[in-house]
């Protein structure tokens, strides 16, 4: 593994970065749900001499010469995805989640067209049609919710379909922490002629492990991502099913034509040999007890979290993420708790929750979850552990906050958030609780012999 023996004498400021980077990583409890630790062998394939070749096209049908290794490794990936998830088509050259999206509206959707996916405040994607997002402007888009206990609202999905006749439904969410109704969204969409998108960047590597429902039999397309729960390289894939070749025998062809050349150029086919990699670790015993394992762990993260009367959306997890409602303390508190929990070494990111009562900037959740964590060989003792350490963060951070509104206007808003921020360095309670990371973390090392 690399000592970054070269770059440390080039280039120190990078290096430092790095270096301060992997500590960071070593000495916290990395908590966003779609965050990982990829494997060193992925690794060493990303900073592999793959990202010198440009390979526009397909295996064995490329613009420029001296592709034949390159053909070896997309080769290597498509097949491997296409075993492990059971479709009959892939694409695994989107550069992330937002493009790959992107080009699948752009395969079965023209400008106009309306779609539907679960809006963003309600755990959504902003790709799936958020106001703000580029598929909000150029699509009608009419976003289904959650319902007060927090579950999707199927009945309300299957009304609106009927209604507006969208083209496109997207199923898959960021912030929902239940299992994904794919068959009854199956059914919805047939009876108004729709194509289905399952977009399972959360959940894929659950889904290889056996640990939620395949959404295969159910949808014409699906994509996921493959560094979240899959372990992989910052990358993504798109998959077309059976089913979705039958309703379109045409489909695989325009996903691919609309990634290349409709909207990438050359594949990073550094990232594509990473996936490879991580597609094969997925595809072993050890991935299926990793995913098994990540269930196991949220489910006592959120039973730690209630025993301190922390309110959690849906009232628990089936999945690798939990969303802790702050609205019983105040709204719009989501700042001060990441910040509060940054500051002893726990990251997190403040999240929507459904209804929140302020907006979507300083929100009044807080989205957590355990793949990372599992990834290092914590279980459900730990998570226990972790689960006290994180209430005891949310208390001090009630008890020193002067207010549990967050103000309206924006100067007074920023000056709280500053002040609150500048007095945590000297919090003795939270210093305790960075104390029992550091020596939690020391137990489980990350990349052991990594410079
Ligand atoms: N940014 C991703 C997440 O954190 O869920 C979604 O794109």
């Amino acid at each position: 593994m690399s000592n970054f023996e070269k770059l440390s004498r080039q280039d120190p400021h990078v290096y430092e970065a790095i270096m301060n980077e992997l500590k960071r990583q070593r000495e916290g409890l990395e908590m966003i749900p779609s965050e990982n630790f990829t494997s060193q062998a992925v690794l060493e394939a990303m900073g592999s001499i793959l990202t010198n070749k440009y390979s526009e096209g397909y295996p064995t049908h490329r613009y420029y010469g001296g592709n034949q290794f390159i053909d070896v490794v997309e080769k290597l990936a498509q097949d491997r995805a296409k075993a492990l998830f059971k479709v009959a088509h892939v694409n695994v050259q989107p550069y992330s989640g937002s493009p790959a999206n992107l080009a699948i509206y752009m395969a079965v959707c023209k400008p106009g067209d309306t779609i539907m996916g679960q809006n963003l405040p309600d755990g959504g994607h902003l790709t799936h049609g958020f106001k703000t997002s580029l598929t909000g402007q150029i699509f009608n888009s009419v976003p289904y919710h959650v319902k007060p206990d927090g579950y999707l609202d199927v009945e309300e999905a299957a009304r609106l379909a009927k209604e507006h006749k969208p083209k496109l439904i997207w199923i898959g969410a960021t912030a929902y922490t239940r299992p994904l109704p794919f068959k009854e969204f199956a059914g919805i969409a047939e009876d108004c002629g729709a194509y289905l998108a399952a977009d399972v960047s959360h959940i894929s590597g659950l889904i290889a492990a056996g640990a939620h429902e395949s959404p295969v039999d159910y949808v014409d397309i699906v994509m996921t991502t493959t560094h979240k729960t899959l372990r992989g390289p910052r990358g993504a894939m798109i998959m077309v099913t059976e089913k979705g070749l039958k309703k379109d025998p045409d489909l695989a062809n325009k996903i691919d034509k609309t990634i290349f050349p409709g909207m990438q150029g050359g594949p990073h086919n550094h990232i594509t040999a990473g996936i490879a990699i991580a597609l094969a670790e997925a595809s072993t015993p050890a991935f299926k007890e990793y995913g098994q394992q990540i269930v196991k762990n949220a489910r006592a993260l959120g039973e730690s979290l209630k025993r301190r009367n922390i309110k959690l959306v849906t009232g628990g997890t089936d999945n690798h993420m939990l969303l802790i409602d702050l609205t019983p303390f105040g709204s719009g508190l989501g700042v001060f708790v990441q910040d509060a929990l940054d500051r002893a070494n726990i990251t997190v990111n403040k999240n929507t929750i459904p209804k929140d009562p302020a907006p979507p900037f300083y929100p009044s959740g807080i989205r957590l979850g355990t793949p990372a964590l599992t990834t290092r060989g914590m279980k459900e003792p730990e998570m226990d552990e972790i689960g006290g350490l994180i209430a005891d963060v949310v208390d001090e951070t009630m008890r020193i906050l002067p207010s549990r509104q967050l103000p309206e206007d924006k100067n007074t808003r920023q000056a709280m958030i500053r002040e609150f921020k500048e007095q945590l360095p000297a919090n003795k309670r939270l210093e305790e609780v960075r104390q029992k990371v550091l020596k939690l973390c020391g137990r489980f090392p990350l990349y052991p012999g990594m410079a």
